[in-house]
């Protein structure tokens, strides 16, 4: 292959010509030995492409060349000054590939509390929302192979003395026994018995540490019973099963090659929002930031996702108000909406909230109400949401939650930490719920309907809260943590939490690849 000029290293004619070519740039005859005399080639391309793009120009000429070998116009950005132009260029508005696709969403409403009355809170309602989260978990157990035949908890308690026995239950309580093993007492609707993991089995211990209390679980055992004693009363565990996702979950993927980006707790209002990097987002998703690769793929951002904690709302923890630039909730969401106003019009917004927004702060939550968030609401291109959504973005599954149910798993599972919260993630994925305990750090209303439970496998399962970027690939799932837009805050500092922030994770709908962009200013 020829090479290019002295000094353009490993630049040859034909990757030039494809760089023009992917641009949709015509380089004219007697174009590329003319290109070719310009110093420091690989940067003189990038910039002639970028003007291009800039003034519609769709041929490059020899002509063209010269002028800007005269004037050094590629330098200076400018488009240089043409004596005698020989070619007419026709100027057209360059599209955004993301601009010729229309969107595709399909908000699963079913799986969104806005707009549904709320539970009362009474015992009956109780009742019945564990009911409706034991049927629910138990179907999804049911269709693993393992436990088909599953049979209710009565019966395995009348099952003979070292029978082997398979049943489904709600884990009520959870323990470590004095010599090491683990201890639970599951329940299902026909009555509860104790399950026994032992120290003897130590692959086995290892999972169940990850046991939680209200979650829903399959065990495979032999049932032990006192001799004289009618019933069985434990089983002795040989394996244990979490829902889990099945090992042949086949991702649905766009067909188009569009992207979605995802982002939460931007905090707006506090004083450790970092609205500059904010700002390099939002230009880079309008074209006009990043190498020539980085703003292709910002052509192709078809949807934004934000996952809630909008902004720093007020009161939420001791001694905020000191970290509050926008003292005031009402302003706090019009300065949002100023932003979201600059993201280009072919760009779709999916928006939820999480628990610093005005909003309930039980889950499921409803989506931020139009009294808090009008501007939001008057913009054609934003969807409001509740928290946990459902949504199907060019055939693509989305299940995106705010998190606080990482709290609860982070706090009660040896072994996880803020640090690697992915792994907390996973945890819920695999429990097939978003905030499996109930009763602990996470207020949850208890609803008819479980709207926190994972019926389906997702094929992106986005978190927020945490505020820290993470990704992680299970069994064809894509596990993403948006991370923040805020700096450490003084409480955080004291948790010891350390964010990561101005990382925004960008998902290419048709190979479900991410892309880490960074927007740090230093
Ligand atoms: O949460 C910001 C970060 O702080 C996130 O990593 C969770 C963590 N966090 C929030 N509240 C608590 C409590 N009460 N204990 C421990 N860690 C917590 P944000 O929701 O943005 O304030
Ligand atoms: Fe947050
Ligand atoms: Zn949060």
């Amino acid at each position: 292959m020829q090479q290019a000029g002295a000094g353009a290293g490993e630049f040859s004619d034909a990757e030039i010509l494809k760089e023009f070519l992917k641009r949709n740039l015509n380089l004219h005859p007697g174009a590329l030995a003319e290109l070719k005399k310009l110093e420091n080639l690989r940067g003189a391309v990038e910039q002639i492409i970028s003007n291009a793009h800039h003034s519609g120009r769709e041929v490059i000429t020899a002509d063209y060349l010269k002028a800007i070998r005269r004037d050094g116009a590629a330098k200076n950005l400018g488009e240089p000054h043409l004596s005698e132009p020989k070619v007419v260029v026709v100027k057209r508005t360059k599209k955004f590939f993301a601009e010729e696709h229309e969107a595709e969403i399909k908000l699963k409403e079913l799986s969104d509390i806005t707009n549904k009355s709320y539970s009362e809170g009474n015992v009956e309602s109780f009742a019945k929302y564990f009911n409706n989260r034991y049927e629910r978990m138990a179907k999804i157990l049911r269709s693993r192979n393992h436990l088909r035949e599953a049979s209710s908890i009565e019966r395995a308690r009348r099952a003979g003395n070292r029978s082997e026995v398979k049943i489904i239950g709600m884990v009520s309580d959870a323990r470590k026994t004095q010599k090491g093993h683990v201890l639970l007492e599951v329940e299902d609707p026909t009555g509860a018995i104790k399950v026994l993991i032992s120290n003897t089995k130590p692959e086995l211990l290892e999972a169940a540490k990850e046991i939680v209390t209200d979650e829903v679980i399959g065990v495979e055992g032999v049932a032990g019973r006192d001799s004289g004693s009618e019933e069985s009363e434990i089983i002795f565990a040989n394996d244990i099963f979490f829902p889990d996702v099945s090992n042949s979950h086949e991702p649905n993927k766009s067909d188009v090659p569009l992207a979605l980006a995802i982002i939460s707790d931007t905090h707006v209002g506090s004083t450790k929002f970092l609205e500059g990097e904010f700002l390099r987002f939002i230009k880079w998703l309008n074209g006009e930031l990043g190498t020539q690769k980085q703003r292709e793929l910002a052509e192709r951002v078809k949807y934004l996702l934000v996952g809630g904690d909008l902004v720093d709302g007020v009161g939420i923890y001791p001694e905020q108000e000191s970290e509050l630039v926008i003292k005031d909730i009402h302003q706090q969401y019009e300065r949002f909406a100023e932003f979201i106003a600059m993201l280009p019009q072919h760009i779709e917004i999916i928006i939820l909230p999480g628990n610093h927004d005005a909003v309930r702060q039980a889950e499921p939550q409803p989506a931020i109400s139009e009294e808090f968030a009008g501007k939001l609401y008057q913009d054609s291109r934003v969807h409001m949401v509740g928290n946990p959504c459902s949504a199907s973005l060019h055939g693509v599954n989305v299940l995106s939650y705010h998190g606080r149910g990482m709290d609860d798993v982070i706090s009660n599972i040896p072994g996880m930490s803020y640090t690697h919260a992915e792994k907390a993630m996973l945890s819920l994925l695999r429990k097939r719920h978003l905030t499996p305990i109930y009763g602990d750090k996470v207020p949850l209303s208890p609803e008819v309907h479980d709207y926190m439970l994972i019926e389906e496998a997702p094929d992106i399962f986005h978190v927020g809260h945490v505020h820290r970027t993470s990704v992680l690939n299970y069994r064809n799932v894509t596990l993403i943590n948006s991370g923040t837009f805020q700096q450490q805050t003084t409480f955080q500092r004291k948790m010891n939490i350390v964010p990561t922030p101005a990382i925004v994770p960008i998902v290419d709908l048709q190979t479900l690849k991410t892309t880490k962009m960074i927007f740090k200013l230093q």
